[in-house]
């Protein structure tokens, strides 16, 4: 018999459903079971004088346990789950739980190490409905707009980015290295004629943070996109994508949201607000920002929050584009004009986002900016795709799981990520 989801079950009819033992109470007469599965949860009403064979199939079963249960499911006033229940023909045992080693309000790190059974919980369950849902409508939006999905390699043979933070790995006889970024393939398709692509994939940073934002490996979004007059377009292009994914979410789950995560999905509007790094160090003095001369170069975790508060406050805004970092803190392959870096970080809600810009796309410059940072020999092979005709173009890199926290409200990376990965777990 084919399996029913429970939110599907239409009464007085045969059916069969298959889930978790959510709970279970036996009483004298009666045994009454709840049964979860992925779309909701019914009530299984058990009377036992005229049951054997399924009293006797239940014996040992506790909570978490997986059951299906044939039968008929009926209206019924004095049950609460619904207005429904299911009386069994026949139970069958699946998988019988033991007792759990972790309690729903555990520490996070100890839900950590069970992660499978943390994820059980509908809220949990729902994060990633909800991801899913976002990065569902960004991949929508970037087909509809003529980008092509690929598939960059994570195992690489020099380091990308910056080269510090990278994690090593054998690779044979020789050394190799995960990806940093997506950053020198999504150029390189560019220079292959591919004008418009995006990638979702793993990043790979051996960073020793422990924030509540930064994990050693996370899901990054990765757009490049060619014959761009400026790093206007890149921001323009990012500022349709959110506008258009916010909007799918806001109105698949916008009432969910706020019902089980308290927080309001809020489309913005377009232009979002666009601040030089300088003067944001002018104005966040006034929320008591004590500014040091390191502070100049970088936004740091400090001053980012106060971002939101001037987003809102300044542009009624959430979101704010910062330019004008210096050129020593960004990377070398973004494009300079009068020694100004064109690229931008994107906070939202107080938290970076992403980083993006338009590209040196010109040989020679690239590689007077590589060898100037020290990059000579690592980026040989990236120097090469500038060789032989390449468009002006640009991109960005969003990071999924900080978005993900953001959106919901949740105070920590290690609750959005399926598995968190950092300085001190790698397992499960
Ligand atoms: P960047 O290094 O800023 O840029 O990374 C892009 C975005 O990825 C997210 N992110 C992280 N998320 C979780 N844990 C981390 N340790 C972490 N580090 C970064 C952030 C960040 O904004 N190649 C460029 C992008 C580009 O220019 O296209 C890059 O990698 O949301």
């Amino acid at each position: 018999m084919e399996r029913t989801l429970i939110n599907n079950i239409v009464p007085e009819t045969e059916i069969k459903i298959s889930g978790w033992v959510e709970r279970i109470r036996d009483s004298k007469n009666m045994i009454f079971l709840v049964v979860k599965d992925i779309s909701g949860h019914i009530q299984v009403t058990i009377e036992k004088a005229s049951n054997e064979e399924i009293v006797n199939a239940l014996h040992g079963v506790i909570a978490n346990s997986v059951v299906s249960v044939y039968g008929v499911a009926h209206l019924s006033d004095y049950v609460k789950m619904g207005g429904i229940e299911l009386i069994p023909t026949k139970v069958e045992v699946l998988s019988v739980a033991e007792a759990l080693p972790i309690m729903d309000n555990a520490n996070i790190d100890n839900r950590l190490d069970y992660r499978w059974i943390d994820l059980r919980s509908n809220k949990n369950i729902l994060i990633f409905k909800i991801q899913s849902c976002f990065t569902n409508a960004m991949r929508e939006f970037l087909v509809k707009n003529n980008f092509i999905e690929i598939h960059t390699p994570k195992l690489i043979g020099a380091a990308s980015e910056s080269g510090s933070d990278v994690f090593e790995v054998k690779y044979f006889d020789r050394k190799a290295y995960l990806a940093q970024s997506p950053q020198f393939y999504k150029q390189m398709a560019m220079a292959a004629g591919f004008e418009r692509i995006f990638e979702s994939g793993p990043v790979f940073r051996a960073e020793q943070s422990y924030t509540n934002r930064h994990a050693t490996e996370f899901s990054g979004f990765d757009i490049e996109f060619s014959y761009i007059n400026s790093f206007e377009d890149v921001m323009s292009m990012e500022e349709d994508l959110l506008i258009y994914a916010l909007t799918k979410v806001k109105e698949e789950y916008g009432d969910i949201i706020k019902e089980v995560f308290e927080t309001e999905v809020i489309v913005p509007t377009k232009p979002f607000p666009r601040m030089k790094l300088a003067d944001v160090y002018k104005e966040i003095v006034k929320y008591g920002y004590k500014e040091t001369e390191e502070d100049k170069l970088d936004l740091s975790t400090e001053a980012e929050k106060l971002v939101y508060n001037l987003a809102k406050d300044k542009f009624n805004h959430e979101f704010m584009f910062i330019t004008d970092y210096p050129k020593d803190k960004r990377a070398f392959y973004h494009m300079r004009k009068d020694g100004i870096p064109q690229g931008y970080d994107l906070i939202w809600r107080g938290v970076e986002i992403t980083t993006g810009a338009q590209r040196e796309h010109r040989f020679e410059i690239l590689k007077q900016q590589a060898e100037e940072k020290g990059l000579g020999k690592d980026v040989e092979f990236y120097l090469q795709f500038f060789k032989y005709g390449c468009p002006p173009h640009g991109g960005f890199g969003l990071g999924i799981d900080r978005i993900t926290m953001l959106l919901l409200n949740i105070p920590s990376i290690k609750e959005v990520e399926f598995i968190f990965r950092g300085p001190n777990r790698i397992l499960p």
